[in-house]
């Protein structure tokens, strides 16, 4: 047990745990920043419902969302990190794992406050169905990232994140990693993008996905529509041509988009405490 507000120690036990020889490619990383993604993801700026505060994956209306599934696995990884440092929120505890995992897979440091509570207000609970598609192209992403507030650049920025992970066809039906190397934070998932030939194919599910076998590896590596929408809509392609020429540019953005992203519905005080929340119902006020 660490002292009530040492994220030091937090941090230093999540760092701790990325490696998992016997799990995926080896590292818990990957699934760790797509936790924290959907647990911010959800936000609708016009109702102010959603977002990372109050840690709503603990329970079926959110975390049974077919878009969770496979987000078990973080969860359990994490599971002894929070046995161990109590005073914790999840909702703390899921934000900050992922922008550790960024970090240790050799991503930018990100920017991350604490103070989210676990009081789940049952009027703010995101109805299923905000998080991306990846069936679907250009204006289904607008239509899901500008609800959140983010732009076209910020969408862009965002998505460098399958640098990392692959898709698993017993979770979102998708198969296969974008990239040769999916536990090293890179811009290479914005330069295969543009690099390589994409074709369809379709799996025997059905689901369609993109692919490109790589000689080099003798590994078959995938894209998903919407990762494909991102070359072929102008605007967005404007963003990944950047960010294929330019990794100092594209870790940048990335770092403040994804802090961005954390803080989603979360309003703080002069001194960084959460002042929209109902703190007096659980929570450890930063
Ligand atoms: Fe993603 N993502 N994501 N994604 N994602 C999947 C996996 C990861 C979409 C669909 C999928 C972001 C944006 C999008 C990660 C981070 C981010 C999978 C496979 C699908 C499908 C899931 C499976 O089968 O396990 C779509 C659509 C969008 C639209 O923009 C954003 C934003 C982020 C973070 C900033 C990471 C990491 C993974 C790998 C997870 C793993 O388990 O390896």
């Amino acid at each position: 047990m660490s002292k009530k507000g040492d994220f030091e120690a937090v941090r230093k036990d999540i760092a701790e745990l990325m490696h998992q020889p016997e799990y995926d490619d080896g590292s818990a990383g990957p699934v760790l920043v797509r936790l924290a993604w959907h647990s911010a993801g959800t936000f609708d700026a016009e109702t102010d419902t959603g977002g990372s505060n109050g840690a709503g994956m603990r329970y079926e209306a959110e975390g049974g969302d077919p878009a969770n599934a496979g987000l078990q696995h973080a969860r359990v990884f994490l599971e002894p990190v929070k046995d161990k440092h109590s005073w914790i929120t999840y909702a703390d505890l899921w934000t900050l794992a992922g922008v550790v995992a960024i970090k240790e897979m050799g991503g930018p440091t990100i920017a991350w406050k604490g103070g989210r509570t676990d009081y789940v207000d049952d009027s703010k609970l995101p109805p299923r169905g905000r998080l991306p598609d990846g069936a679907k192209g250009a204006d289904h992403l607008r239509w899901i990232f500008y609800r959140m507030g983010f732009n076209d650049q910020e969408i862009v920025a965002l998505s460098g994140a399958h640098n990392l992970g692959r898709c698993h066809s017993d979770r979102s039906g998708f198969e296969g990693a974008w990239v040769n190397n999916p536990t090293q934070f890179s811009n290479q998932y914005f330069r295969l993008l543009l690099s390589l030939q994409w074709r369809k194919k379709t799996l025997k599910s059905g689901i369609e996905q993109f692919v490109n076998f790589d000689e080099d590896s003798e590994t078959e590596l995938m894209m998903l529509p919407t990762d494909i929408a991102l070359t072929q809509d102008k605007s967005f392609r404007k963003y990944v041509e950047l960010y294929a020429r330019d990794k100092e540019r594209f870790f940048e953005d990335f770092s403040r988009v994804f802090a961005k992203l954390v803080e989603l519905g979360i309003q703080r005080d002069a001194d960084g405490n959460i002042t929209n929340t109902d703190n007096e119902k659980g929570g450890y006020h930063a």
